[in-house]
């Protein structure tokens, strides 16, 4: 096996990982969130023979799709492919990946006796086939791969609603009537992320995200008391990793600051806040990522660019911007328009040098302190 350090390396040049840093760059990096499968007609091919679960457990089948989102697309980073539920899974949670909703558990954690279902992850032996997967990609992948994990809030609203959820209802009674089983169950989930995260870097990968998908449900009193503090041990066992964390959510425009205050050295903004008035509610020195509308990716390539060209002037050229959509890849995208938009983002995104990036957008208004280039 190739040292994850040697290959980790070989990757600290690339555009995604400096833009991570906010080190000088010559291209505005870009990767897709759901990036490999659902949309990519040879991903569909595979899961005709293989259940999700038997494709995240076969090493080659798992390292297989996620290389074919950027060999299609020619993305500047891969993800690994697996999903949030994985190492719960692999710790005896009944949880399945029910097609076209989501990862189901059957029966809910929902009381303090339930807490004893869950114990604390040995990832070479609980999930070593994420971990072959990653060790084949380092080898492999010629771009970063960036390994991942799901926050603990994220994967306590699964365990505890039992599915995909609208109200987040079970989560938040947990929450609010049993603070103590809350913040237990919390830190249980952020221990198994940290080993998780932990596991993939030294295997090799090269930068990971930790996704609270669904904390925007949260308002900020309630993140900051019942989530902040279990996100922010995750990032800070990773610290010493040296890769660059991601954090990202989904209707986090009223997070983003706490987002960052977790520790993040870059935090995705969804589609939902314009980019540069995202970026103004985060700290000089941190990063962000976003946040093209991934629906739009639905109707016609010209207003697709339009708002794709939107998205990098609101970046501003700033080396600390990772282009991506503001969510996940929608399954009816054609493949062929994301290829265009990666096409797009490398030909006309410029990065300035960091001496000459435009100070953020202090007014947080969006309209005017970024300097537009056309
Ligand atoms: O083949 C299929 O139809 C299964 C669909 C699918 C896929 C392709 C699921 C079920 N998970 C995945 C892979 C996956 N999941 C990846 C690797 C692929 C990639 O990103 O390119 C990753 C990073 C995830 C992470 C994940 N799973 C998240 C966080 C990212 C996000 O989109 O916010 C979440 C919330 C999940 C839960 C999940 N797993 C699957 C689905 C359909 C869902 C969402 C369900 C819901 O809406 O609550």
């Amino acid at each position: 096996m190739i040292d994850p350090a040697a290959l980790r390396a070989r990757h600290a040049d690339s555009p995604f990982i400096r833009a991570c840093r906010g080190e000088p760059h010559d291209i505005v990096p870009v990767w897709f969130m759901r990036q490999a499968g659902r949309a990519l007609p040879e991903y569909r091919s595979i899961r005709e023979g293989h259940t999700f679960e038997e494709v995240v457990h076969t090493p080659e089948l798992a390292a297989e799709v996620t290389l074919q989102p950027v060999r299609r697309y020619g993305t500047d980073a891969a993800i690994l492919f697996s999903d949030i539920v994985t190492p719960v899974a692999s710790l005896g949670i009944d949880v399945r990946i029910k097609p076209g909703v989501g990862p189901v558990v059957d029966p809910p954690i929902r009381h303090r006796e339930d807490l004893a279902r869950l114990r604390h992850l040995e990832p070479e032996l609980d999930v070593p086939y994420v971990l072959d997967t990653v060790s084949i990609l380092a080898e492999e992948l010629d771009v970063p791969l960036i390994g991942f994990a799901g926050a603990p809030f994220t994967v306590a609203s699964y365990l505890v609603e039992g599915g995909p959820s609208k109200s987040y209802s079970h989560t938040k009674a947990l929450m609010y009537a049993d603070e103590l089983t809350w913040h237990r169950l919390l830190d249980q989930l952020a221990s198994i992320t940290i080993a998780s995260l932990k596991a993939q870097v030294e295997r090799g990968a090269s930068a990971v995200q930790l996704f609270d998908s669904w904390a925007g449900a949260l308002n900020p009193l309630d993140y900051e008391r019942h989530v902040l503090p279990h996100s922010q041990r995750v990032f800070e066992e990773l610290a010493d990793l040296g890769v660059p964390r991601i954090h990202f959510g989904v209707a986090t425009g009223e997070l983003l600051g706490l987002m960052a205050a977790a520790g993040a050295d870059v935090v995705g903004i969804d589609w939902r806040v314009p980019l540069d008035v995202g970026r103004a509610r985060i700290p000089e020195g941190v990063g962000f990522q976003g946040n093209l509308e991934p629906a739009l990716a639905l109707g016609p390539f010209d207003q697709v660019a339009e708002r794709t060209r939107d998205v990098l002037r609101r970046a501003g050229g700033a080396p600390d911007h990772i282009f991506n959509l503001g969510h996940g890849v929608l399954p009816e995208t054609d493949p062929s328009v994301l290829e265009r938009v990666v096409d797009l983002v490398h030909t006309e995104g410029e990065v300035r040098a960091p001496a000459d990036a435009p100070t953020r957008d202090v007014d947080g208004r969006g309209d005017g302190d970024v300097e537009v280039s056309a």
